[in-house]
């Protein structure tokens, strides 16, 4: 039985549990299915590789068509000088450049003051409080579904925070990124217009499903109906809201993308109570952020930026209550803000590294609360996204 959006936030936290129904994401760079794309939707020149600029490190460069091929490119890469490592190009710059979406409310948004907000947005300041003591040493890059890896590789930005799914075929062998960490737990659904009639995945054999180019949601929707022994047209957008825009004006049958983006979306029509979300889940998507491969050292910051703000959450040390906790016992504690000291060395940082975190931007549930929670429009509940301890998947590992 499909349900109405006012059901949606409550079921948002119960899809994210029914992993009994997910099948296997798959990386969205090599569709060759038959993808119908509209005329008025052709798709853009493929992004260079920009230029070197000062500050940037000097990398090897990768083609999107290039990510994921052979020998080739990696033995050239190997002849490359050594690219300065990402921590000292920070600190020489002086800023942060992290790249982000910029049009998806809860994780990143510019508004009319042209002020950054977002559950991403936090993640790339937590990253300028560790290295550059001050959350605000950031430049936020919009990124879009397509370059945002060519962004990444190409020393435009220094991570990746982009409401971005984990997959083994994005961040292994020559892709020339890596993901560092698992930082937010989403899923991939299906809207439809209450009018079709239509109540379940199974009535949408032969429909035309809009969806974002690039996306893991591309070929995953492919994989689902291919599996199901059933086929659906692809009809691809290269911006989300052109895609949303589409699927409204009755260009589709269904709209598909991640299950946050679709409730937000669909509220925003102001018309929720023409449109379900389908009841069925067909892919797990783990966002994270991405870094470029073969810096440990980056890699080790950005995992443990986001280890730190889980672990201030579990210790219960929010920005708040920080400075109640400087004569702690806790030993947990004390390593986490410096006190006990040897974490931010063995990181190449001060040990004040993960307190000014918590202190400038907050743990990982005040970001939540802020952007996605109670505090926000949006009122997801925590789901899969609460602690260990509260029934989630979130599970600080040890910071000794
Ligand atoms: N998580 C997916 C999809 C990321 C994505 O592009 N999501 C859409 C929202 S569902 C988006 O950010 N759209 C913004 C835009 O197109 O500007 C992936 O990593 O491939």
């Amino acid at each position: 039985m499909a349900s109405g959006v006012s059901e949606m936030n409550t079921r948002f936290s119960a899809m994210l549990l029914a992993a009994s129904t997910i099948v296997a994401c798959s990386v969205p760079l090599t569709v060759s299915a038959q993808p119908a794309t509209p005329q008025n939707s052709a798709r853009p020149p493929a992004t260079q590789p920009p230029a070197a600029t000062p500050g940037q490190p000097n990398l090897p460069r990768q083609t999107p068509g290039q990510m994921g091929a052979g020998i080739s490119q990696a033995s050239a890469a190997q002849n490359a000088p050594a690219p300065e490592p990402t921590l000292a190009v920070i600190k020489k710059r002086g800023q942060v450049l992290c790249g982000v979406n910029g049009e998806l409310p809860g994780f990143s948004i510019l508004d009319k003051q042209g002020r950054w907000s977002g559950f991403d947005v936090d993640f790339c300041r937590s990253i300028a409080a560790a290295t550059l003591n001050d959350a605000s040493k950031v430049k936020f890059v919009p990124a879009t579904a397509t370059n945002r890896f060519d962004l990444l590789k190409s020393g435009q930005i220094d991570l990746l925070v982009r409401n971005t799914t984990i997959t083994l075929r994005r961040s292994t062998g020559d892709t020339g990124v890596r993901y560092a960490a698992v930082t937010f737990i989403d899923a991939q659904s299906f809207a439809v217009s209450k009018r079709s009639g239509i109540d379940s995945l199974a009535k949408l054999d032969k429909a035309r499903i809009c969806v974002t180019r690039d996306t893991t949601y591309q070929q995953n929707t492919l994989d689902w109906f291919a599996g199901m022994g059933m086929s659906v047209r692809l009809v691809l957008f290269d911006k989300t809201e052109a895609t949303f825009e589409a699927f409204v004006s009755g260009a589709c049958e269904a709209v598909t993308q991640q299950s946050t983006g679709l409730v937000t979306a669909i509220l925003g029509t102001g018309k929720q109570d023409d449109y379900l979300v389908l009841p069925e889940i067909i892919s797990k998507e783990p966002h994270g952020p991405y870094v470029r491969a073969g810096d440990n050292d980056w890699i080790d910051i950005v995992r443990w930026t986001h280890n730190a703000r889980l672990e201030a959450e579990e210790i219960g040390i929010t920005s708040q209550n920080l400075e109640s906790f400087r004569n702690t016992r806790s030993l947990a504690a004390r390593r986490l803000l410096g006190i006990d000291t040897g974490n931010g060395k063995a990181l190449g940082l001060d040990e004040q590294w993960a307190y000014r975190i918590i202190a400038q931007v907050g743990n990982y549930g005040e970001s939540y609360e802020r952007h996605f929670g109670a505090e926000s429009p949006l009122k997801y509940a925590r789901g899969l996204n609460a602690l260990w301890t509260r029934g989630g998947v979130m599970y600080p590992l040890p910071m000794r």
